[in-house]
C-alpha cells in the first residue's frame, strides 16, 4: 500500500513537472565570424538536454535560444560554447581552445595578426 501510494506522489510530481516545464526563450552574445562558426554554436547548443532551439546569427553575434528552464539554463549553455571556443559575456574560452579554431573562426582582435 506505500509503494502504490509512493508511485502515484511519483506519477503526479512528474505530471507536475510536465505541466509547468517552462520553454524560454533567451539571447545570448557569442564571439564568432563566420558560417562555420554559427555551425559549431548551434551543434554544441543543440546537443544540450532541455535545449529546444538554437539560432546564432554571424551578423548581429547574438544566439537566441530556447529551452525547458527545468532541465538547463543560460549559464549551462555559455559553458558548453565557451568550451568549444567562442567567448560569451559570463565565459571566456581558454586560449588552448582558442588558439585551435580555424584561422577564419579567429574573432579575437589581437590574435588575428600572428
Ligand atoms: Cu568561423
Amino acid at each position: 500500500m506505500k509503494t502504490k501510494l509512493a508511485t502515484l506522489v511519483v506519477v503526479l510530481l512528474i505530471g507536475a513537472n510536465t505541466v509547468f516545464a517552462a520553454e524560454k526563450t533567451e539571447k545570448i552574445v557569442v564571439k564568432g565570424n563566420c558560417s562555420m562558426c554559427e555551425k559549431r554554436i548551434e551543434k554544441v547548443v543543440q546537443e544540450i538536454d532541455g535545449v529546444k532551439k538554437a539560432d546564432w546569427d554571424k551578423t548581429t553575434k547574438k544566439l537566441k535560444v530556447t529551452f525547458e528552464d527545468t532541465k538547463t539554463d543560460a549559464d549551462k549553455i555559455e559553458i558548453a560554447i565557451a568550451k568549444v571556443g567562442h567567448d560569451t559575456p559570463n565565459h571566456k574560452t581558454d586560449n588552448e581552445v582558442y588558439n585551435g579554431l580555424p584561422d577564419c573562426c579567429k574573432y579575437r582582435e589581437n590574435a588575428k595578426t600572428h
